[in-house]
């Protein structure tokens, strides 16, 4: 499809677009972010001028397939800008309770006092990619026991080629992002390097993401985390806290994790500002260092290499093919 060039020429061609989307899945939804993909057809001009339905209620990709973005917009209130009528004159309610001095009600605004509502967007005509692209994968909840550590992870794990975490290696030896390190203790065994995320611009501190990648080769993951990793897990709690006052960020405002099952299999570590919520802290993928800290120094030095580790794959994950092969993988 080629761009209008005006503005008001782009809002008359979306309109006629999603005047024309015929329904057919809601690929995904996101309630936090209030948002949910949906996928269509557009229908031909002649339907729309209701001349019937045409043949199948599919949409054919890169033919007449639509992938509908639609969000729900923040807010947008100034005091005085609302005319005499008040603020809720055009809201329409549909249910409503009241108990004591409390009222709640479901309904919709109708009107632009709360400022514009919804954005949309619109890809068409969207291809096969765009439509798995949007589409929610299937979850699994794994129950990795360490003998299905043994079995299955393991394994799948050896399989991933070196070049996977070159990244981390050119970090450790300096070859790129030596200017971004804000602290390193050198020592082959407990020694670890700090330095921002490659997610966070190090502008905004209430944002602020920080990455302790340890110099250690033969730590991969949390499953090897025994008592000689102690002295250096302390000593990483303990130096982000001086890496993150770079940045005004005081040492208890500081959320330091660990993710399992991890994306790279070399071991770091998580260090957040607390006030900062971000998609990888679910419940299952993030495990608190203080936690971590405590199993092994307090419970078991091998706490690690004797726990049940529960956590959820994604159908789009690498993992998934090697615990869909293994009959015994589910608990
Ligand atoms: O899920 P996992 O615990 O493996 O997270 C790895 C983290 O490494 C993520 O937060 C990534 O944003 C971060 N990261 C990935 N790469 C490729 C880089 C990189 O090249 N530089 C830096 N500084 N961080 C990275």
């Amino acid at each position: 499809m080629s761009a209008p060039a005006r503005a008001s020429d782009s809002r008359a061609a979306i309109k006629a677009l999603l005047c024309r989307f015929r329904l057919i899945e809601v690929l995904d939804e996101d309630p936090t972010h209030k948002t949910a993909w949906l996928l269509g057809r557009i229908a031909g001009e002649e339907e729309d001028a209701g001349e019937g339905e045409s043949a199948g209620s599919g949409a054919v990709p890169g033919v007449d397939a639509a992938v509908v973005t639609v969000e729900r917009l923040p807010f947008s209130v100034s005091v005085g800008a609302q005319a005499a009528a008040g603020l809720f004159a055009d809201v329409s309610l549909d249910s409503g309770e009241q108990n004591d001095v409390y009222s709640w009600a479901a309904g919709a605004a109708n009107s632009t006092a709360f400022g514009p509502d919804l954005r949309v967007s619109v890809i068409y005509p969207a291809t096969a990619k765009h439509i798995s692209k949007h589409r929610r994968q299937q979850r699994r909840w794994i129950r990795e026991t360490p003998a299905l550590y043994e079995q299955v992870v393991r394994p799948a794990i050896d399989a991933q080629p070196a070049s996977r975490i070159q990244w981390v290696h050119n970090i450790l030896s300096k070859r790129v992002e030596a200017e971004r390190i804000l602290f390193e203790d050198p020592d082959p065994e407990h020694g670890f390097i700090i330095l921002p995320d490659l997610k966070w611009d190090t502008a905004n501190p209430a944002t602020m993401y920080l990455t302790a990648i340890v110099h250690r080769k033969d730590t991969r993951s949390l499953r090897d985390l025994d008592g000689t990793h102690l002295r250096m897990l302390k000593n990483i709690r303990a130096k982000s806290a001086v890496a993150a006052q770079r940045f005004g960020v005081p040492s208890d405002m500081l959320r330091l994790y660990i993710h399992y099952q991890p994306s790279y299999y070399h071991f770091h570590v998580h260090i957040t500002n607390v006030s900062f919520v971000g998609p990888g802290m679910a419940a299952g993928r993030a495990h608190l260092l203080d936690t971590v800290i405590s199993n092994i120094e307090d419970i078991a030095p091998d706490y690690y290499q004797r726990a049940t580790l529960a956590y959820a794959l994604g159908s789009d994950d690498e993992l998934w093919q090697h615990w869909a092969a293994h009959p015994s993988s589910t608990g």
